[in-house]
């Protein structure tokens, strides 16, 4: 794996996570044929420096407009890269949508729940680990406004590996699931 995506809905802290992970030195690019824009910076990650990409947003891979065509053509483009999926932790569901589909497709897929102090305040817990455990993929809370959780974003960065809508389903659904109870 040697380039990060970032990817995600408008307004999840995508830019901002972003800044902290590759903001130094980063620079803005026009994607080509278009006038999206998107940031490029890198990072260390296992002792490896790797780019990351600040992806426009998407709501879904069935691009609605110009911006989500971009961005799933980047996604596209960039087979092998570890995908980190940004949610609004006060919105899990509207997240999930394009979590589930990166995952179906194969994608390294790593979860973050960001905006944690939204979620905090309006009074929303969000089982992580449950969530782990159906997904598959490694799934991690933030505050990125305030730098917190992104130790531990960095470090499970690499634990994400391509997992697959049948691991999901065999998890879910009883026989060749997880649970040792029966
Ligand atoms: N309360 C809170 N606000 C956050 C957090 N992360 C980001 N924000 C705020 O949310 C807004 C959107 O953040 P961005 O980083 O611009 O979001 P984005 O995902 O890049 O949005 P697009 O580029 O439009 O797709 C900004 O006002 C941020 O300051 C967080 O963890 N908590
Ligand atoms: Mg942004």
């Amino acid at each position: 794996m040697n380039k990060v995506l970032l990817m995600g809905q408008a307004n999840v802290g995508k830019s901002v996570l972003f800044n902290h992970l590759a903001g130094a030195g980063a620079t803005v690019s026009n994607y080509p044929g278009t006038t999206v824009d998107f940031d490029k910076g890198h990072m260390m990650l296992q002792g490896k420096k790797v780019d990351v990409i600040d992806v426009p947003g998407t709501f879904s891979l069935q691009p609605k407009d110009r911006a989500e065509e971009v961005a799933v053509k980047m996604l596209e483009k960039e087979k092998g890269a570890t995908v980190v999926c940004v949610i609004d932790s006060s919105k899990v569901e509207r997240g999930l949508y394009l979590a589930l589909e990166l995952i179906e497709k194969g994608h390294s897929v790593i979860i973050d729940l960001n905006m944690a102090d939204v979620a905090e305040n309006a009074n929303i817990k969000v089982d992580t680990e449950r969530l782990e455990d159906i997904l598959g993929v490694p799934v991690v809370t933030t505050v990125a406004i305030r730098g917190e959780g992104l130790k531990e974003l960095v470090s499970r960065m690499g634990e994400a590996m391509p997992a697959g809508i049948e691991s999901i389903t065999k998890r879910v659904g009883g026989k060749g699931g997880t649970s040792t109870h029966s």
